[in-house]
């Protein structure tokens, strides 16, 4: 079989790893070994459990400079935002490290006399996570530090273009961990799929395709499974907003690591009067620093691959095909790595392709409304419902629109990227699947209850 290679999306011809994808029985060893692991790790207690999380915390603190230059290399993400989401690997390590001494069930009043009923959390055993590339630091960590908390061995296949980050959180892992208990395998298909065979529990973030057939092959076997999807995040401008403000914080929500996330806004809805906030938004879009990734100023890097590059370009020729208008960008950039332009079109129907799928670049549609109630029913009508923002100064009319869209997270002059790692994060219709991700929340996934009498012996 042959290996798979991850480059660098801004020069392609450094390779950062090459590897296999792992074979079903390479995946089920590593399995087994992390049941044995998960034994030990279980046994040990929570105080130990919390203790081996903190110095992991603080290994990564002392590699994060090193990690951050290897993800800039190997995924392109600008420097800035990639120092900020080590930091937040910190963090998360950190917290969770707490979380492991949390209340880890409660005490009910108990029907038989003089008796004890208890329902307490137990980890599920082993947790595949089925990891991205765009976040390859804090999304494996959002998912391996609560599930080693409450006492589950992981085993994680990130995305192959993030292969070289994991191996390094690997690394991070090993000293403190019993042997095993957080694995990694490497690969694509063949690795995930026998990783989701043999798994007690399944945690994915990925595309709304893949995940589709990860919730049915785990749901299939009866394990939980939790699944973070595609968004196709709306930011709606109401006439009373701060259009300069509102424009700079889109703009980068839309175009910050090439619109990369699934949280990035992608749908950009305009009520009433739109001629001056278009204008600004295009100033602020065509003023963010598009470039080296490496570099503290650059806001825009490479996107992930030529296929993600041709995307954008695609989208652009099929808005002017159906006789709508580039703003900003729609032509290729002359560089050596995947450049693909911040692009902002408008004049198209709210149901073309282009506004209803993820294109998952720096791709933006402007949409006009002429009503509050009609910003919100194109800010709802598709198929996701990740997270949506509303810009304006009017408290009233902030609480009514964030009660009436459709999205797991809703946010007021603030970007629609950008999560909290200690509140709950996920997202409702088809960008999320089974209980939220982070913070508290994530206890409920990670763990099962069992609840617990214990009556007098006589
Ligand atoms: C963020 O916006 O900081 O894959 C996080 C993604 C999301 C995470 C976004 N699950 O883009």
């Amino acid at each position: 079989m042959g290996l798979i290679l991850s480059v660098s999306p801004f020069q392609p011809n450094d390779v950062i790893v090459s590897f296999e994808d792992t074979s079903a029985q390479g995946v089920s060893s590593a399995v087994e070994r992390a049941r044995g692991a998960q034994r030990e790790w279980w046994a040990m207690g929570a105080m130990a459990r919390a203790d081996a999380l903190h110095h992991a915390s603080e290994a990564l603190a002392s590699r994060a400079s090193e990690i951050t230059d290897l993800a800039i290399r190997e995924v392109g993400k600008p420097r800035l935002e990639m120092e900020g989401e080590t930091a937040r690997g910190v963090s998360i390590l950190r917290y969770f490290a707490q979380a492991a001494l949390d209340p880890d069930g409660d005490s009910l009043p108990a029907a038989i006399k003089g008796s004890l009923l208890v329902a307490r959390r137990r980890p599920h055993g082993v947790v595949g996570i089925i990891t991205p590339w765009n976040f390859p630091v804090a999304i494996p960590l959002w998912k391996a530090a609560p599930a080693l908390a409450y006492g589950n061995a992981v085993i994680c296949k990130p995305a192959p273009a993030a292969t070289g980050v994991a191996m390094i959180l690997e690394e991070i892992f090993a000293p403190f961990l019993p042997k095993g208990c957080f694995g990694l395998v490497t690969g694509n298909q063949i690795a995930g799929e026998a990783l989701i065979a043999s798994v007690d529990a399944v945690s994915f973030t990925g595309s709304a395709y893949v995940g589709r057939s990860v919730i049915k092959a785990a749901a299939g076997r009866g394990v939980p499974v939790q699944a973070e999807m595609g968004g196709q995040n709306p930011s709606i401008v109401l006439e009373d907003a701060n259009f300069e403000t509102a424009a700079g914080v889109i703009a980068r929500a839309a175009m910050g690591f090439s619109g990369q996330k699934c949280t990035a806004t992608s749908r950009v809805i305009v009520v009433g009067e739109q001629r001056r906030f278009t204008e600004a938004l295009r100033e602020a879009i065509a003023s963010l620093v598009v470039g080296d990734p490496n570099s503290r100023d650059t806001v825009i890097g490479p996107v992930i691959s030529a296929t993600a590059m041709d995307a954008v370009l695609k989208g652009a020729r099929e808005v002017e095909g159906l006789g709508g208008r580039v703003v900003v960008g729609g032509s290729g950039l002359d560089a050596e790595g995947y450049f693909a332009p911040a692009t902002l079109v408008e004049g198209v129907d709210a149901n073309t392709r282009v506004a209803q799928e993820e294109i998952f670049g720096p791709f933006a549609v402007l949409q006009e409304a002429k009503s509050v109630e009609e910003a919100v029913a194109i800010a709802n009508g598709v198929k996701y419902g990740l997270v949506s923002a509303v810009f304006t100064r009017d408290l009233d009319r902030a609480l009514d629109v964030t009660s009436r869209l459709d999205t797991g997270l809703v946010r007021v002059n603030a970007p629609t990227s950008g999560v909290d790692f200690y509140a709950p994060f996920g997202g409702v219709k088809e960008s999320s699947y089974g209980p939220r991700e982070q913070g508290k929340a994530a206890a409920d996934f990670y763990t099962w209850t069992q609840t617990l009498t214990i009556a007098p012996s006589s």
